[in-house]
């Protein structure tokens, strides 16, 4: 970009001034959103983030043991971004730490000079859409207010703490921590008596490192979950070169499978094979680690008796490496089948639970009663403790979209238009939000795959639709009513084809009291969804009314979404 570019920029932002777009979050989404909008749309863009460093989960997530749960080769920008980037950096394990993926992204955000459009430590209050200039006011927390066409929201979907109100909560005297905004200086637990509540996917990470330092652990366990073998190792040198010379496959299969990953659910059903071929399927999808264990059969997530053979199998595997039999029974998850909840990847922390150091207590026999100066009392005992651990996740999906003040068409809130749950097109717009994007947002693929491919494949879509508005001298877009009903009752068919809706998972918000009762993320699949998008934009952005100046009324909306996922699970069925 010219200097004279930049110094107009940094004018019309010193004077408040207007701004093509406003990127809420500088985590992957914000990242690689800003890199499209400014260096190949040309567009005035600045990014607003909370914290006072690029990262966005990677950044706030610090506790113990933490890494991703996706294997590290594929939890990167792909080849869309460079190629040359999946060349130049190595990653050091199979599932690579919070830290090493904190330092990817910081490169990241240095190779592309992405930070000098990023303000930091800033949050966003209000985002209030003006009805007479068809432009969003963005205000942020510094007093300041800007002026843009378009609104992005890369606030990715796990951003809102989720700290249980007990009674007493606050009158702990000893230390109390959230992993979700774990201390940046780490935290030293040496001899120390630590209370973790919560086991799921931060909980299974955090418990067994915890459990080296500290002098004893209670685990106040509410409901187990199915956590799969992680397997994680270093990376070896032929490894990465392997997967470096095959990068450009291995792309191409994240973006068309199930999951983001590459490799798909296997084609056959579980009780279509015997037992013993079964259970071969299942241990080798283990010893390879991962993920892998839940696309061993395409039936598992639609029927039940096909979902208790894998239940089983993981149950089985819990009592193979819990000493005590009736530590492994409480361990072993019997009120929802595998994977209706996000099953934890684990590396030893089923071994945990052999320690001498460490106390299961179960939640759900004598919940808690309180939280007292000295720590934890449940409804059949006190835990004395000098520090707890709250592994209690997220206001997920919707929590932090929330928080931002989104104000649409005619001062609609985006919270009082999602009352009942969010009503969305293709989960990344929503009617009465004009120029409103939200990546990765509810009633998309989003946590329900690799969190990187969905990114990119949203990111790539919005800069294809913004190009197409320049392109046709417009500057408006919207969603019509009638196409997002149509996706809102899509959304719902394929949510009651699975078994996800039968477990109280925060996928279904059931975590939060209060919060409306839907499937957040989309089921129907990476690969399909992205068909439906790109088809929806070949069709002329069918579904959507674009226009100029804040009117979109030009557009129309035949379908194209639904038949899409039509044809494409008919060509399934068929093959
Ligand atoms: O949060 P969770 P998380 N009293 O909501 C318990 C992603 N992630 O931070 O199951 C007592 O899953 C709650 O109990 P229950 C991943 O997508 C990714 O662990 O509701 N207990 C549960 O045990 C994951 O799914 C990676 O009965 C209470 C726990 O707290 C998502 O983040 C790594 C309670 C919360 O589990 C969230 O995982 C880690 C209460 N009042 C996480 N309230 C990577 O891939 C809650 N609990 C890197």
């Amino acid at each position: 970009m010219s200097s004279a570019r930049q110094d107009q920029r940094d004018e019309l932002w010193a004077s408040g001034g207007e701004l093509d777009a406003v990127v809420v979050g500088a985590g992957f989404s914000g990242l690689y959103m800003l890199h499209r909008l400014r260096d190949r749309l040309g567009l005035s863009a600045r990014v607003f983030e909370a914290a006072d460093d690029v990262g966005g989960t990677w950044y706030w997530n610090r506790y113990p043991g933490a890494r991703c749960d996706s294997e590290s080769y594929f939890y990167s920008f792909s080849d869309r971004l460079s190629e040359d980037l999946l060349q130049e950096w190595t990653w050091t394990e199979r599932f690579a730490p919070q830290p090493e993926i904190l330092s990817y992204l910081q490169h990241v955000a240095d190779r592309y000079d992405l930070r000098k459009d990023i303000q930091f430590s800033t949050r966003v209050v209000a985002a209030e859409y003006d009805d007479a200039t068809g432009r969003w006011v963005v205000r942020t927390d510094d007093g300041r207010q800007v002026t843009a066409r378009f609104l992005i929201t890369a606030v990715g979907c796990l951003s809102t703490t989720n700290l249980p109100d007990f009674p007493g909560r606050d009158s702990f005297l000893g230390d109390s921590y959230h992993t979700g905004v774990w201390p940046h200086e780490g935290v030293d637990f040496t001899g120390k008596r630590v209370a973790v509540i919560g086991t799921g996917a931060t909980g299974v990470q955090a418990i067994p490192e915890i459990a080296e330092q500290a002098a004893h652990v209670y685990v106040l366990q509410r409901t187990p979950n199915y956590d799969i073998a992680g397997g994680n190792r270093p990376m070896t040198a032929e490894d990465g070169q392997q997967i470096k010379a095959n990068y450009r496959d291995i792309w191409q299969a994240t973006r068309e499978t199930a999951f983001g990953f590459p490799y798909d659910v296997a084609n056959r059903t579980a009780l279509s094979v015997s037992e013993q071929e079964r259970q071969r399927i299942f241990a080798e999808a283990w010893e390879r680690g991962g993920f892998r264990l839940g696309t061993t059969f395409n039936d598992l997530l639609l029927d039940l008796e096909a979902n208790e053979t894998a239940s089983e199998f993981l149950r089985a595997r819990i009592r193979e490496r819990v000493r005590d039999p009736e530590i492994a029974e409480l361990l072993s998850p019997r009120d929802h089948p595998f994977f209706t909840k996000r099953p934890p990847l684990e590396n030893g922390y089923y071994e945990t639970f052999n320690r001498d150091n460490v106390t299961l207590v179960n939640l759900r026999k004598s919940p808690i009663q309180e939280i007292t100066p000295t720590g934890v009392r449940t409804t059949d005992a006190e835990y004395e403790v000098d520090s707890i651990v709250y592994a209690t996740g997220f206001d997920a999906m919707t929590g932090t979209l929330f928080k931002l003040g989104i104000r649409g068409r005619n001062g609609l809130g985006l919270r009082e238009k999602w009352a009942d749950g969010p009503r969305t097109y293709l989960g990344i717009a929503t009617h009465g939000f004009p120029n409103l994007f939200m990546i990765t947002g509810p009633q998309s693929p989003s946590v329900l795959s690799n969190m990187p491919v969905s990114i990119e494949q949203h990111v790539d879509w919005i800069t294809d639709c913004l190009r197409h508005l320049r392109e046709t001298g417009r500057d408006t877009i919207e969603p019509l009513p009638s196409a997002e009903d149509d996706w809102v009752d899509h959304h719902n068919e394929v949510t009651q084809m699975t078994l996800l809706p039968m477990a109280d998972s925060w996928w279904v918000g059931a975590n939060i009291p209060g919060k409306p009762r839907n499937l957040y993320p989309y089921v129907g699949g990476v690969g399909t969804y992205r068909q439906i998008c790109d088809e929806v934009a070949a069709r002329d952005y069918d579904g959507f009314g674009r226009g100029s100046g804040g009117t979109a009324s030009d557009g129309q909306f035949t379908g194209t979404a639904r038949a899409k996922f039509t044809d494409i699970a008919a060509a399934t069925t068929a093959s």
